[in-house]
Order: C-alpha cells, then sequence, then structure tokens
C-alpha cells in the first residue's frame, strides 16, 4: 500500500500557506490520512537550513551552495517524513518542492535544469509528486500580497524578473506533463481561488 504525494507550488504570496490547510481538509474528507509539511523545512534539521537559506544576511551564497542546501534539507526530509509516510498509505500535501528548485533556482537563478535533473534522481530515485497544484498569478500581485508582510526574507529580496522566470518556469513545467499538475487562478478571491481547488482535486480524487 502507498500513500500519494501531492505538492502545492506558486510565487511569492501566491497563498500557498492560507490554502494548504483547506487542501488538507478535503483530502481527510475524503478519507485520506494526510501529513502536512513544507520545503525547505520538514525537519528539524532542514528546518535548521530554511533558516541559513531565507536569511537575507546571507547576501554571498553561491548558485550553486544555494541548490545543494535545497537538496541536503530534502535528503532528510525524504528520509524522515515523505518516504515514511507514504509506504504507510499516507498521502503527503508539501508546501514546495524540486518543482520550486526548477522554477527558483532553475530558472531564477540561472543554474543549469540537466544538473537540477541529476540531483533530482540522486536524491529522489524515482520518486515524483503524483499531483502539483500551481497557484499561479501576476508578479505584480504577489509581490503586493507579501509585501503586506514583515520583512522580506533572501529570496524575496530579488528583482520582478527573477519572478517572472520563476512563474514562467513553473507554467512550462505544467505544460510538459500536463496530467501531472493542476493550475488554478490565483489572483482570484480566496473563495473563488478555493471553489477551484475544490473543483479540481475532486475530479482528480474520483479518478484515483
Ligand atoms: N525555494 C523553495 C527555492 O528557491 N527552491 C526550493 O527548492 C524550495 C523548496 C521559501 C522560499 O524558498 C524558495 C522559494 C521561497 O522564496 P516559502 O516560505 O514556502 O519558501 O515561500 P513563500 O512564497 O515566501 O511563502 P509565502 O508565505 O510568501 O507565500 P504563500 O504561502 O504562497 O502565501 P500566503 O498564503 O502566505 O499568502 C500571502 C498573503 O496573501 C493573502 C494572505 O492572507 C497573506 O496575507 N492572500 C490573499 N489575499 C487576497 N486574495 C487571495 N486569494 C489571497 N490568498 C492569500
Amino acid at each position: 500500500m502507498s500513500g500519494q504525494f501531492i505538492t502545492v507550488e506558486g510565487g511569492e504570496g501566491a497563498g500557498k500557506s492560507t490554502n494548504l490547510a483547506f487542501i488538507k481538509t478535503l483530502l481527510e474528507a475524503a478519507g485520506k490520512e494526510v501529513v502536512m509539511t513544507r520545503e525547505p523545512g520538514g525537519t528539524p534539521l532542514g528546518e535548521a537550513i530554511r533558516g541559513l537559506l531565507l536569511d537575507a544576511a546571507q547576501k554571498g551564497m553561491s548558485s550553486d551552495t544555494e541548490l545543494l542546501l535545497m537538496f541536503a534539507a530534502r535528503a532528510q526530509h525524504l528520509n524522515d517524513v515523505i518516504n515514511p509516510a507514504l509506504a504507510a498509505g499516507k498521502w503527503v500535501l508539501c508546501d514546495r518542492f524540486t518543482d520550486a528548485t526548477y522554477a527558483y533556482q532553475g530558472g531564477g537563478r540561472g543554474v543549469s535544469m540537466a544538473r537540477i535533473a541529476q540531483l533530482e534522481q540522486f536524491v529522489q530515485g524515482d520518486l515524483r509528486p503524483d499531483l502539483t497544484i500551481i497557484l499561479d498569478l501576476s508578479v505584480a500581485q504577489g509581490m503586493q500580497r507579501a509585501g503586506a508582510r514583515s520583512t522580506p526574507d533572501r529570496f524575496e529580496q530579488e528583482q520582478h524578473e527573477f519572478f517572472e522566470k520563476v512563474r514562467t518556469t513553473y507554467l512550462a513545467r505544467a505544460e510538459q506533463r500536463p496530467q501531472h499538475y493542476r493550475i488554478i487562478d490565483a489572483g482570484q478571491a480566496l473563495s473563488a481561488v478555493q471553489q477551484q481547488i475544490r473543483q479540481q482535486l475532486t475530479e482528480y480524487l474520483g479518478n484515483n
């Protein structure tokens, strides 16, 4: 018996945190036992790595260091949380995963996609998300929402162009493997966003 692996992605301020608990409720209502987690993070070691990655004081971090730290946190997360949960038949709901590495380190920073793919295979083996929900909205709207909060972290200090590349990469990945992705128009009011999520998940659960 194996559970399913669902990830939620999107640019800054897209509403991932806001909608994660809603998605968990929908899955539980369908009788699934759900483990909710996040990246970078999800374990004590992963959360410590997250602290380094988001720390605005780490200005000189190279793109390769950033990439390797993402995958280091992911390796621990897979070992301690994701793989055991899936093996026990639970559904894992994760706030960001390797699509974010393709979007931010690949699209945003310009790291070679082939190098990311090598690390993905090394760290994950054949594990890929069964379903990825992309909360898509314009960069301007996302920055406005995220900017309404506290001090910007190291990623939030990037410029508009960086986030345009992040968005383009997410959408391109969804276009390549449409059966594994659902794109939600996250620019709408929360009730309309959640209505789309409910509709897409209901359809997915009906087929899985
Ligand atoms: N990262 C991560 C990489 O570079 N590579 C990787 O491999 C991985 C895994 C941290 C950073 O790490 C990078 C990407 C990130 O920069 P994070 O904390 O998950 O990752 O990312 P953030 O995008 O910073 O998380 P945010 O909390 O900023 O965004 P959310 O969770 O998408 O947005 P949320 O839910 O907090 O909402 C933002 C605001 O908008 C409001 C909310 O109330 C909130 O105030 N809001 C709405 N307002 C109006 N209408 C709606 N529909 C709304 N939905 C939400």
